[in-house]
């Protein structure tokens, strides 16, 4: 196993769902963690929770990924204590409304694209010379069955999560012959605030996505996250997928509450 105590954990949209339950898991095998996301209230309440329930080290910054200027004031700013990842999550990402891609708003594309391409590019950007500098470093990228097939409706999401898995596996090649690992996690149906989002805050609508099934959670994205980082460091886990049972593919879900 590849040991995480006084490792650096870097997790982007730390401040709900799958980056909140990496938080959690790496906190309770001994890393650091360095926490970002746009709503400072919520990395605050984390940072004493992790602080309270692991003794772990957490040090919070507020940051849009969709912004590289941020990014790179942010980074070249922290504490000298934290300026050397180790482990990179890029898991800061949403999707905005379900219709087809001529319905789509302007600000939806941008939002999609900007956050979950762009933001996810301009941070590996700006943490990766460190990791190469320090000879280690692991980038995992939280993609999705979005990334793996199209569906109705999410043309847009769907495209910037194909994107994902093209940068996973160009970012390998790019950084082939060095000890830096990269990995993908690719979720179906995890039951967070994404379809909340999605849905502008509609909860009845974003419940019926996981109505009568057993969906995945947070927790569980985060266990295999945290499997991926625990390898040796001659093991290079390059992408997983992972759904609930009752899900077969994007469209495919059984509803009957028995699975
Ligand atoms: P949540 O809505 O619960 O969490 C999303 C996180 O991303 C929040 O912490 C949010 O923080 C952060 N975030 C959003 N935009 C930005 C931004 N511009 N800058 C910084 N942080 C941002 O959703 P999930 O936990 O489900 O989603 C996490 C990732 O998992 C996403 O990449 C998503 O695409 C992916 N995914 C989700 C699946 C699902 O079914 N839920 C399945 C497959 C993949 P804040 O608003 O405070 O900035
Ligand atoms: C989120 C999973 O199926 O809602 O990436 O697109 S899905």
């Amino acid at each position: 196993m590849y040991a995480l105590n006084n490792q650096t954990v870097f997790i982007t949209g730390a401040s709900a769902g799958i980056g909140r339950a990496c938080a959690q898991a790496f906190a309770a095998a001994g890393a650091r963690l360095l926490l970002a996301a746009r709503r400072e209230d919520r990395l605050a309440a984390l940072a004493d929770a992790l602080r309270t329930a692991h003794g772990a080290e957490v040090h919070t910054v507020v940051l849009d990924v969709r912004d590289p200027a941020a990014i790179d004031t942010t980074l070249s700013h922290l504490p000298s204590a934290w300026r050397t990842v180790d482990v990179l999550v890029n898991n800061a990402g949403l999707a905005r409304a379900m219709q087809p891609v001529h319905e789509n708003t302007l600000e939806h594309i941008d939002t999609m694209v900007d956050t979950n391409v762009k933001g996810l590019l301009y941070v590996t950007r700006a943490v990766v010379p460190g990791m190469l500098a320090h000879g280690r470093g692991h980038i995992i990228n939280i993609g999705s069955t979005a990334g793996h097939s199209v569906y109705p409706g999410g043309t847009v999401y769907c495209a910037t999560k194909h994107a994902v898995r093209a940068l996973t596996e160009g970012m390998k090649m790019d950084l082939h012959g060095t000890p830096i690992r990269v990995s993908s996690v690719d979720p179906g149906l995890v039951e967070t605030e994404f379809s909340r989002i999605r849905f502008d805050g509609d909860d009845d609508r974003a419940a019926q996505v996981y109505a009568g099934l057993h969906p995945l959670t947070a927790t569980d994205i985060a266990d295999v996250v945290l499997f991926c980082a625990t390898r040796p460091a001659h093991v290079n886990v390059l992408d997983v997928v992972l759904m609930p049972t009752a899900q077969s593919s994007a469209t495919m879900v059984d509803r009957s509450g028995t699975l």
